[in-house]
């Protein structure tokens, strides 16, 4: 279904021995998942191959695995894929010019080539889908581990079939991996979904002091007190953005947080029915149509793109 771009992708796999694979900074379990499952099917298929999913780990994700250090292997005779991340400023741990040969393969609208291979599809729901149909359409063999981590990212990225990327190839894929790898269920949602009561606590402050304007847009920006009083951290508060989905009041809604390693507002944008990647795009930020972000450096930054998201939405009355 890929016009032979996932033939062309599995020929380079074949061709390298040493496969580098990177993903998005700040990653989410649909990053993490395409990262690990491609790395344990590519070694399931090549036991002489040495492949490597790189990136700084993040605790609360440690059952979809961990990452690899390097070995001394010589990059410019590497091939580096990255996965769920359109442009190389965002990949974790791998620059483009090290290597001999890169490939992308993302579902993130991207309007300019950026590897040697680049596999786009943004009508899939998640980078786990895309590796999963080009598992089953080239009859790939992997192992059960690998379905369940594909699974997982799949389920994350739509937000349990709730976001509008979820399409009858989602369910199919889904069905299929159930199936074919008997997969548990319980144990997927466990690891996904349980979380402790301080991040409960979190959401209901943001539920109480997100502010709405007339327009139906909701915002609240986040600072470090608010994290330390609740025991939370940036990352917590951008993966809780979807939960707002479903409030009648909000057409569009954004988080800004201050992450204080990067010293950056990292903003963090969802839309029921508005297209806000355009706008995000103006601000330094973009994404899918109604699930965008954007990193800023100033207050007034974080200002203005709020100020546009709320136009936005006004404008689309
Ligand atoms: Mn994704």
């Amino acid at each position: 279904m890929y016009n032979n771009l996932d033939k062309q992708i599995l020929k380079k796999i074949k061709e390298y021995k040493n496969i580098v694979i990177a993903r998005h900074v700040g990653p989410d379990p649909d990053a993490i998942a395409s990262q690990i499952a491609l790395r344990d099917i590519i070694r399931f298929n090549y036991e002489d191959k040495n492949v490597y999913a790189v990136g700084i780990g993040v605790s609360k994700f440690k059952f979809l695995g961990t990452m690899d250090k390097i070995d001394d292997i010589k990059k410019e005779e590497s091939l580096l894929i990255i996965l769920d991340v359109p442009e190389f400023n965002r990949v974790d741990g791998a620059s483009k010019d090290e290597y001999a040969y890169t490939i992308k393969i993302d579902h993130h609208p991207c309007d300019h080539p950026e590897c040697d291979i680049d596999l786009i599809d943004e009508s899939a729901c998640s980078t786990c889908q895309i590796i999963s149909s080009i598992v089953f359409d080239n009859n790939i063999m992997i192992d059960k581990a690998s379905a369940e981590k594909l699974f997982t990212g799949i389920v994350s990225d739509s937000d349990r079939f709730l976001l509008s990327y979820t399409t009858p190839l989602t369910f199919n894929i889904a069905s299929k991996l159930l199936n074919d790898y008997n997969l548990d269920l319980s144990v997927i949602y466990n690891n996904l979904y349980s979380r402790p009561l301080s991040e409960r606590k979190f959401e209901s402050f943001i539920i109480n002091n997100l502010t709405i304007t007339e327009n139906g847009f909701g915002y609240i920006k986040l600072t470090n007190e608010d994290y330390k009083k609740y025991d939370v951290d940036a990352n917590t508060a951008s993966n809780m953005v979807n939960d707002l989905n479903h409030i009648k009041e909000l057409r569009c809604w954004a988080f800004s947080s201050y992450d204080e390693k990067s010293k950056m507002f990292r903003i963090n944008i969802r839309s029921r029915d508005i297209v806000i990647n355009d706008v995000a795009q103006l601000h330094n930020g973009g994404g899918h149509k109604f699930a965008s972000g954007a990193r800023l450096s100033t207050q007034e930054e974080v200002d203005a793109l709020f100020k546009a998201l709320d136009e936005r939405c006004k404008e689309s009355k």
